[in-house]
């Protein structure tokens, strides 16, 4: 018998599926091992997966829109815990994800992550549509209208492709298409194409991984994000993004910048009480400007906002007229706030 590949659908940083999977099709070390894409996000084990593929002889991993978003730091959720758990590692696994081709060929097969595009070569085929991005989906869906790409692929080679999601098990369309992320990281299963024989094998999955990566992850994402210095507005938008599952982080974020936001209205007043006092030494104050403002009647509430677009200028402009401080969201905020008293809103975060 000739050389077996091992095609293997979405990882999503499920090392202990891959290994069991591994054993499963008794996987030697004559056998070439293919990942369609997808070897990161989501899952627990990332780094163990990435090592797994690059440290094997015969390995090949196909560009997945998963690698492809890291490449192009679009960052969601699930990119931003990856970058996370790989640590000091991230840079360099980024470096060589950029490097990861974007299909494979043998003389049985094509694999490629996602889709090809019905009636056009391998060789012109877009990055986007083999790639199962956004506008490569979207690029599929105009040009073939109800149709799907499986429906109408005509060969010559029978391709094999992850990315959309199978729950119930690898489906085969015509014996031309196998589509092999059956959800390992969803609570599904992993599966492997074995050619030349074309037998599929699958292990279940051991969790819903990435429901349980979530909630592991969004405490140190939260935390790792500088909410001080980050306009009211983006800091609201980025806790809608990462906030789904109400933890008590996102609790105390959340009221912290209400609390911070709260100071603006007191600025003012203070502003206004310190310009009417004679004894006032308004050009060696730190908020001379605004005090001039205040002087001469032209500081209003909407000119106080706008003087405070994020929490760290609305803290040091409180901590200048003697606010008394809220406790700030993170431990490692900045330290450099010239205004506010030591201690005064780099407290520690008490999330339980
Ligand atoms: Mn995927």
């Amino acid at each position: 018998m000739g050389t077996r590949h091992i095609i293997i659908g979405d990882i999503h940083g499920c090392h202990d599926e891959l290994l069991e999977l591994c054993d499963r099709v008794a996987l030697t070390a004559s056998d070439i091992l293919v990942s369609v894409g997808d070897l990161v996000d989501r899952g627990p084990e990332p780094g163990k997966v990435l090592r797994f593929f690059r440290e094997r002889p015969g390995a090949v991993v196909i560009m997945g829109n998963h690698e492809r978003k890291h490449v192009r730091q679009v960052f969601s959720f699930s990119q931003e815990i990856t970058r996370l758990q790989l640590g000091d590692d991230y840079a360099e696994a980024v470096r060589w994800m950029s490097r990861l081709p974007y299909w494979y060929e043998t003389d049985e097969i094509v694999v490629v992550h996602a889709a090809l595009m019905p009636g056009l070569a391998l060789s012109k085929q877009r990055d986007e549509v083999v790639s199962g991005t956004t506008s490569g989906e979207r690029e599929l869906s105009t040009a073939l209208g109800d149709r799907r790409w499986y429906e109408l692929y005509q060969g010559p080679k029978p391709v094999v492709v992850g990315h959309h999601v199978v729950l119930n098990g690898p489906q085969v369309h015509r014996d031309l298409v196998y589509c092999i992320d059956t959800g390992a990281c969803h609570g599904g299963s992993l599966t492997a194409l074995i050619v030349p024989t074309f037998e599929l094998v699958s292990v279940k999955a051991r969790d819903d991984h990435w429901k349980r990566t979530k909630q592991t992850w969004q405490r140190p994402v939260l935390l790792a994000k500088a909410w001080p210095e980050m306009s009211f507005s983006k800091a609201r938008r980025e806790l809608e993004r990462l906030g789904e599952e109400r933890s008590a982080a996102v609790e105390a974020i959340e009221a912290w910048l209400v609390q911070v936001e709260a100071l603006r209205p007191a600025c003012l007043e203070r502003l206004i009480a310190l310009a009417g006092d004679a004894s006032t030494e308004v050009e060696a104050h730190p908020l001379r400007t605004l005090l001039h403002m205040a002087r001469s009647g032209r500081l209003d509430l909407d000119g106080v906002k706008e003087r405070c677009p994020t929490p760290k200028r609305t803290l040091e402009i409180a901590a200048a007229v003697g606010l008394p401080l809220p406790a700030a969201p993170c431990a490692d905020g900045p330290a450099n706030v010239r205004f506010a008293p030591a201690g005064s809103w780099l407290a520690p975060w008490q999330f339980d």
